[in-house]
């Protein structure tokens, strides 16, 4: 028994050996180490065997059953290789294939102002903060010396939500907040959403601004002007033409809206300046004392100027844009002109 035994693991191994897949080697298994297979049916017959012998023909079979396992195993995992190999050379990458032409991106002209004018007042040494679209009436009018029902709300054509809460009109209403927030000296800028009932082609209804606030001691119309004339340089180049006409905020006094050259005629005159040949870019001004106590700072130690630059107005004058509203109509066209 013990010759025939290590015949059929002679016999086994060679047949494994010569197995082509693995469907071949899963058949040589199945005859020999199945149900049914020669090693099984060689232990059908120890009962013929001397009770002596039992234990090692037993232990024999089981080191050959072991073997024989071992061996299976070692050749599938030679098949499973050679597949893997074969379905990985029949996906490889053709490095050398010409590429499909893919669209590149770019950043929305807002964006790109945006970024600008942030970074040069980061550089300027200012905070930059945030503050909600929708807002109390008292932050957006109230705290800024417009009581309820005063002339100067007409203008803003303001969207309320109810009789206390508004969308904001400008950025302004993060000045009252942050008054209330730091101590002074400080110097803020805040960037952001605003809205008014406005529509034409240098009006929108859902607008940008960016806000500045400097308070601090002996700050005067001269700092205010020689900040915001580095700002317009540093946006538009070193010959824009700027001015500075006096206006009315209530609160700021004196106050200033500040023009550059119109970008569509280039100051002859035209339908978006209004044949002005200048298009208005921002208001601005001292702070008003009033506003200074009312966001509890002591207006006889600390004097402030502040300015809302209206960022969509930038991008316009930057891009030559013609129309505030085509920078929200989302039309690919007119985004893939302004790369
Ligand atoms: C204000 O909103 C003041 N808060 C600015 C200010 C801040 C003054 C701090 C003093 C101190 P005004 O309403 O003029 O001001 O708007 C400021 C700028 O926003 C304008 O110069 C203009 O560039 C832009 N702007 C105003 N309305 C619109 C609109 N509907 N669409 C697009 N831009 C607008």
């Amino acid at each position: 028994m013990i010759e025939q035994i290590s015949g059929l693991r002679e016999d086994a191994e060679k047949e494994i050996r010569l197995a082509q897949n693995k469907s071949e080697l899963n058949a040589v298994r199945v005859k020999y180490l199945g149900k049914a297979g020669l090693l099984t049916q060689v232990l059908r017959g120890m009962r013929e065997v001397s009770p002596e012998m039992r234990p090692k023909i037993g232990a024999l079979v089981n080191e050959v059953r072991d073997s024989l396992e071992a061996l299976f195993k070692e050749e599938e995992s030679k098949f499973e290789n050679l597949e893997m190999q074969q379905e990985l050379s029949k996906s490889a990458i053709d490095i050398t294939e010409p590429s499909k032409n893919s669209q590149r991106g770019a950043l929305h002209p807002l964006s790109r102002v945006y970024e600008t004018l942030i970074d040069t007042c980061v550089g300027l040494g200012f905070q930059v903060v945030d503050g909600p679209e929708v807002e109390l009436d008292y932050y957006n009018f109230e705290a800024l010396n417009v009581p309820k029902n005063h002339p100067a709300r007409d203008m803003q054509d303001t969207f309320f939500v109810s009789d206390n809460i508004l969308l904001r009109s400008q950025t302004s209403s993060v000045q009252a907040r942050i008054m209330q927030k730091l101590k002074p000296p400080f110097k803020i800028i805040s960037p952001g959403r605003v809205y008014r009932n406005d529509s034409d082609s240098t009006h929108s209804p859902v607008f940008h601004q960016l806000e500045g606030l400097v308070i601090d001691e002996n700050v005067s119309m001269a700092d205010l002007k020689a900040m915001l004339t580095a700002l317009m340089r540093k946006t538009f180049g070193e010959e824009t033409q700027i001015r500075f006409r006096p206006s009315f905020f209530p609160f700021t006094e004196p106050s200033v809206e500040v023009d550059v050259t119109c970008p569509i005629c280039h100051g002859s005159g035209c339908r978006i300046c209004k044949g002005t040949g200048f298009m208005e870019l921002l208001g601005a001004g001292i702070v008003n004392p009033k506003v200074l106590e009312m966001g509890g700072i002591d207006s006889k130690k600390y004097r402030g100027f502040a300015f809302g630059f209206g960022v969509d107005r930038v991008a316009m004058v930057k891009d030559g844009i013609g129309d505030i509203r085509s920078m929200f109509r989302n039309d690919i066209r007119f985004l893939k002109q302004m790369k």
